[in-house]
């Protein structure tokens, strides 16, 4: 009966507007997790100063992401939702692990190579240790589960590398994470370029949803989305060769429920305008009350502000009992 809960962390940088391939790929899972686990959810804008950012657009997203996160399902009641800045294990750490994270295995991170090719001008000491300051995040609460979009699951495996090191030095201090992906929505590609990833940085609008997107102005994209010149027979699932429609099809199923099997039969016999519509409409109604709602949160900036102190507080609580342990293990004098 008194068994320990397991333990949950996930973050998204407030580098953006929180976009549909963030809900799909990982928040989804989030609430849905929020009642078995314990959930440490986070706004790591330590991560997004990795890329250069307008200091007042940076606070305005993080307090919209708060907002959104809560808009999204996540009781701050039963999460613990808070701002990375704000808990300085994170920095503390994450120092920590840079000397126990290897040149070389940093080299090896694909998002490191896609973010330096972006921002060639700008490749600097943190974009490059990046995973080892997310390693700090998931490893300072002990975290068993990371749920996360396709395109993290390398991260979280540098992750365990990191803490299977530590604890093969010091004893077990660290608990070994597994990443958490969905089998639908992993990974939502954008809708004008569908062989890249949809990404808050995109810089084509039309290519990427947003969670606080108008609802004309996602329908206008989806029915812009990138199909193939097929026309009969042409809602079919076959990823390889039809990547946008596939990537629709992910899209509708998340948004429905329904299976790709499903999704063929009901559009057999009907061309792409008629799909595209329906996709675009299914999207509207899933992100209709979250904007509402976020929408009303933000009016209340004392609340959000309540509950970030709260859960910065309860985190805090939390990640020193690791960094206890920790300072003692690599020799640190007691503070
Ligand atoms: P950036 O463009 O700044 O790199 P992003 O749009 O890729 O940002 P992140 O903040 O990196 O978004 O991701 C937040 C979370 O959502 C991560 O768990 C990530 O794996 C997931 N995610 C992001 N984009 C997608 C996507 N297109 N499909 C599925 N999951 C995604
Ligand atoms: N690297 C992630 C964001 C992130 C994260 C984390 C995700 C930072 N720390 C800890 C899960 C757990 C990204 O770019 N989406």
């Amino acid at each position: 009966m008194d068994e320990k809960r397991k333990i949950i962390f996930s973050g998204i940088q407030p580098s953006g507007d929180l976009t549909l391939g963030s809900y799909m790929g990982a928040i989804r899972n989030w609430v849905e997790l929020s009642d078995s686990y314990d959930c440490y959810y986070c706004i790591v804008d330590m991560h997004a100063i990795t890329v250069r950012q307008d200091p007042a657009e940076l606070r305005r997203r993080a307090l919209s992401q708060l907002a959104q996160y809560i808009a999204c399902g996540l009781d701050p009641q039963k999460n613990t939702l808070f701002i990375q800045s704000h808990v300085p294990a994170h920095a503390q750490l994450g120092w920590i692990l840079d000397c126990y994270t290897m040149f070389g295995e940093l080299s090896r991170m694909t998002q490191f190579k896609d973010k330096s090719a972006k921002n060639a001008e700008n490749i600097n000491a943190g974009l490059f240790t990046y995973p080892s300051l997310m390693a700090a995040d998931i490893l300072l609460y002990q975290s068993d589960l990371v749920p996360v979009g396709e395109d993290q699951k390398q991260h979280v495996e540098l992750c365990r590398d990191i803490a299977q090191r530590f604890n093969g030095i010091y004893g077990d201090v660290f608990t070994l994470p597994e990443p958490f992906i969905p089998k639908t929505g992993a990974r939502i590609m954008s809708l004008t370029t569908p062989e890249n990833k949809m990404s808050k940085s995109d810089k084509d609008p039309g290519g990427c949803i947003y969670i606080m997107q108008k609802p004309e102005d996602i329908l206008r994209s989806f029915k812009r989305a990138k199909t193939d010149s097929d026309t009969e027979n042409c809602v079919r699932w076959a990823p390889a060769e039809k990547p946008g429609v596939a990537n629709l099809m992910q899209i509708y199923s998340c948004a429905t429920g329904l299976t790709m099997y499903e999704i063929e039969a009901e559009f057999a016999g009907k061309g792409y305008g008629d799909f595209k519509l329906k996709v675009g409409e299914s999207v509207v109604e899933l992100l209709r009350p979250i904007r509402e709602r976020a929408e009303d949160l933000m009016k209340n900036k004392d609340y959000l502000i309540s509950v970030y102190r709260d859960g910065a507080e309860r985190a805090a609580r939390a990640a020193s009992r690791t960094m206890r342990k920790v300072y003692k293990k690599v020799g640190f004098v007691e503070p």
